[in-house]
C-alpha cells in the first residue's frame, strides 16, 4: 500500500481525497485507470470514472465520455483500452497489433469491455439535468450528439456477439468480461493451448510486488495466446468464430446490456431519437430473458456457457448474480437476494465488512487475495446497489452504501480488497474505486 495513505476520519475526508486521487490520475486527456499499475483508459472503468466525476463537474465527466468515444471502431465498438503515451504497461499497443484495424490515429486494444456506458450516462444526465443550468444544458447537448454512436456499440454488441437469438453476449477473451481469471473461465481456458508466439515480459507484476495477487503466468501466456490468434485474422468479427480458442457467453456482460438498453431507450425518447426506442428494449427484453434462462434451478445462480463445448458454467462466482442487474421476475429476485444475502455471500460472519466477494467465500476454490478469484471489488459493491436502488429498494442501497464507506475508510482505494480482513489489495488509488466512492456520497 502507498505510504502517502491514512485512515481517513470522516466522509468530508473520504470526498475530498477521492477527489484527490481522480486529480491525481487526469492526464488532462484521459482519467487513468490506476496511477501506476494502469497509465491508460478502461472502457467500462471510464464510465464508472465519468459519473464520479460528474460529482464534481459534469463537463469534465463528458470529456471522458468523448474521449472514450473518439476510439470507437468503425465497426461501432468501443475498444476496452485507449492508450496513453505513458510506458509501462504491458500488453501494449504494439503487441495488440492493431495498427492497421483500429481507425488512423486511434491507439486501441482489439477487444471490448462490459457496455456499462448507457446506464451511467444516464446517471449524469439525471444529475445534470436536475441541476439544471449550464450543466443541464451540456448534458442535453452531449446527449443529442452522441447517441447515434452509443446506439452504433449497442448494434454492434447485439449484431456481432449476441445474434444468435440466445440473448447472450459471446466473448473471446476473458479480460472482455472485466472479470480477466474469474474461477468461471477456467474450464474455457484450460482448453487454451497457446501455440508458438512471440516471447514477453509481464510489467503488472513488476507494479504489484506480491504476485500472488496477481494472475499466474500461465494465465497469462494463454491471454497473450488469444490476442495473437485475434491479430492474425485482423481481428476480424466475421472471422473471430471460426478461430478463436476461446468463446464464452458471458451471462453477466449480458445482464449489464439487457440494463444497458433499456437506459439507452429512455435518453433516446428524452433526447431526440425516439425512432430507436422500441429497438432498444426490444434488445433489452432479449437479453433479460437470455438472462433469466441461464439460471440453474438448483443453485438460483446464473451461468455462463462455454460455446466450444456447449458446457454450463455455474461456479459461485459474484456473475451468479447477474439477474440483480437485469431481471424482471420477482421470484427470482427475492430468490437472488436470499442467496445475495445468506452465509456463503453477505451474510457470511467472517466477513470484514457485509459485501459480496469475487467468489463464494464458502467456494473450495476462494483465493481471498487473488484478484477475481475471492477478493471485494469496490466497484461491483455500488453496481449491483445501483441496479437495485433503481428498482426502488432504496433499504439494500443503504446498507450496501453503509458497508461500502465503512470498507473505504482505510484510507488507499484500492483495487479489490481482502473479503476476511479488509486489507487492500492489488493497486491503490485505483480510479474507479474512488469514482465509486464519490457516488457513494453523492
Ligand atoms: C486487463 C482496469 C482493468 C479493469 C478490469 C480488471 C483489470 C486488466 C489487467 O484492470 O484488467 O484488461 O491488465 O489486469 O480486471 O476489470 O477494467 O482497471
Amino acid at each position: 500500500p502507498g505510504e502517502a495513505a491514512y485512515p481517513i476520519r470522516d466522509l468530508g475526508e473520504l470526498g475530498q481525497r477521492a477527489r484527490d486521487v481522480l486529480a491525481a490520475n487526469d492526464l488532462g486527456t484521459m482519467v487513468t485507470a490506476a496511477p501506476n499499475l494502469y497509465p491508460h483508459m478502461w472502457s467500462w472503468d471510464a464510465a464508472f470514472v465519468a459519473a464520479g466525476l460528474s460529482t464534481m463537474s459534469v463537463a469534465r465527466a463528458l470529456q471522458e465520455l468523448d474521449y472514450l468515444l473518439a476510439a470507437q471502431w468503425n465497426s461501432g465498438m468501443i475498444p476496452h483500452i485507449v492508450f496513453s503515451d505513458v510506458p509501462g504497461y504491458f500488453p501494449d499497443v504494439e503487441r495488440w497489433g492493431t495498427r492497421g484495424a483500429s481507425p488512423e490515429g486511434v491507439q486501441s486494444s482489439g477487444i471490448c469491455q462490459p457496455p456499462v456506458h448507457a446506464t451511467l450516462l444516464r446517471r449524469i444526465v439525471e444529475r445534470a439535468t436536475a441541476a439544471g443550468g449550464e450543466d443541464g444544458r451540456l448534458a442535453e447537448e452531449f446527449a443529442r450528439r452522441t447517441l447515434p454512436r452509443w446506439i452504433d456499440w449497442h448494434a454492434w454488441l447485439r449484431n456481432t456477439r449476441g445474434g444468435d437469438g440466445s440473448g447472450l453476449l459471446t466473448i473471446y477473451h476473458g479480460w472482455e468480461s472485466g472479470m480477466d481469471n474469474s474461477p468461471r473461465f477456467d474450464g474455457p481456458y484450460s482448453r487454451v493451448r497457446p501455440g508458438e508466439m512471440e516471447p514477453f515480459v509481464r510489467t503488472d507484476t513488476l507494479k504489484v510486488t506480491d504476485h500472488s495477487q496477481r494472475p499466474s503466468d500461465e494465465e497469462y501466456s494463454r491471454y497473450l495466446w488469444l490476442v495473437q490468434q485475434m491479430a492474425d485474422v485482423g481481428f476480424d468479427d466475421a472471422r473471430l468464430p471460426k478461430v478463436m480458442a476461446f468463446q464464452v457467453k458471458d451471462v453477466f456482460m449480458s445482464a449489464i446490456f439487457a440494463a444497458a438498453n433499456e437506459d439507452l431507450a429512455v435518453l433516446a425518447e428524452q433526447f431526440g431519437h425516439s425512432e430507436e426506442a422500441p429497438q432498444l428494449r426490444q434488445w433489452s427484453q432479449e437479453f433479460r430473458q437470455g438472462v433469466d434462462a441461464t439460471v440453474d434451478q438448483g443453485t438460483g445462480l446464473a451461468r455462463d456457457r462455454d460455446v466450444l463445448t456447449g458446457e454450463w458454467i455455474g461456479l459461485p462466482t459474484i456473475a451468479g448474480f447477474a439477474p440483480l442487474i437485469s431481471t424482471g421476475s420477482q421470484p427470482l429476485l427475492d430468490r437472488q437476494l436470499g442467496i445475495f444475502e445468506g452465509p456463503d455471500w453477505t451474510g457470511d460472519p467472517r466477513l470484514a465488512f457485509p459485501l459480496p466477494a469475487s467468489t463464494s467465500t464458502t467456494y473450495e476454490g476462494l483465493k481471498p487475495r487473488q484478484y477475481w478469484r475471492g477478493p471485494v471489488w469496490p466497484v461491483m459493491n455500488w453496481f449491483l446497489a445501483h441496479c437495485l436502488r433503481r428498482r426502488g429498494d432504496e433499504e439494500r442501497y443503504r446498507q450496501l452504501r453503509e458497508a461500502s464507506l465503512a470498507q473505504l475508510m482505510e484510507g488507499h482505494f484500492g483495487e479489490y480488497y481482502e473479503p476476511f480482513t479488509g486489507e487492500p489489495l492489488g493497486s491503490m488509488d485505483q480510479s474507479w474505486t474512488a469514482a465509486v466512492a464519490l457516488e457513494w456520497l453523492a
